[in-house]
């Protein structure tokens, strides 16, 4: 006769080992989370960006020093901010206010007309050409370039001068002409970084104002303002 309690005990043993594979194989089939402040599968973020994360577009992920560190690739870009190549019969009155310049064709940088500043009386006048508002306020860098040509007829007496408007005042820039005769297509070029410390504003304008008589005389040509913004792709 069988001892019934050696039969009990075989069954709990066999249970019990059962049991056990049961756990162990559970042990390897769910490894143990790492605590949340270390290792693998740990994830902070600190995006406090209000846009959130473009899901379109494409992330480079830097790794420094243990910490995971999200760079978006930026870009800064050239873009004109104002141009005009001065080619309507009439200076545009979207893009300037004038006194006293005129579109001409009697001489071009490019295209086939330029405007032009001059007066044949013996009398001194100002003509003011002035520019619309040009939108500088998320420049990195601005940069003015134009091209003219003068003729003085009467030497020390007239000039041609730059301002930009800083959103209250005028502020003399330079004064560009060169004392010389630069007649008959001689055209100067000038070009110089904007100051954006001053003038980083949405209504940045720009000047020139030209002193004229005697036939003295001003031309201004394909001229750009052209400034560099950060783009993110
Ligand atoms: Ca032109």
């Amino acid at each position: 006769m069988k001892n019934k309690s050696a039969d009990n005990l075989k069954k709990f043993i066999s249970v019990a080992v059962g049991a056990l594979l049961v756990l162990a194989s559970l042990a390897v089939a769910i490894p143990a989370f790492a605590s949340p402040d270390q290792g693998d599968g740990y994830w902070s973020d600190t995006f406090t960006d209000s846009t959130g994360i473009n899901a379109s577009a494409s992330t480079n992920i830097s790794v420094s020093g243990g910490d995971v560190t999200l760079a978006v690739d930026t870009q800064d870009t050239p873009v004109v901010a104002f141009n005009d190549s001065f080619e309507t019969t009439s200076i545009n009155t979207s893009k300037w206010t004038n006194s006293g310049w005129t579109s001409v064709t009697d001489y071009k940088h490019d295209g086939s007309r330029s405007v032009k500043a001059t007066r044949w009386q013996t009398s001194w006048r100002t003509y003011n050409l002035t520019s619309a508002d040009i939108n500088l306020s998320a420049a990195t860098s601005a940069t003015l370039d134009f091209y003219f040509m003068e003729y003085w007829s009467l030497s020390n007496s007239g000039y041609l001068n730059v301002y930009y408007y800083d959103g209250s005042n005028w502020n003399f820039i330079t004064r560009v002409d060169t004392a010389v005769s630069s007649y008959q297509n001689n055209w100067e070029h000038f070009t110089a970084s904007i100051s954006l410390p001053t003038y980083r504003i949405s209504n940045f304008r720009i000047r020139f104002e030209a002193r004229v008589a005697y036939s003295t005389a001003y031309w201004i040509d394909q001229l750009t303002v052209t400034k560099t913004v950060t783009i993110q792709p």
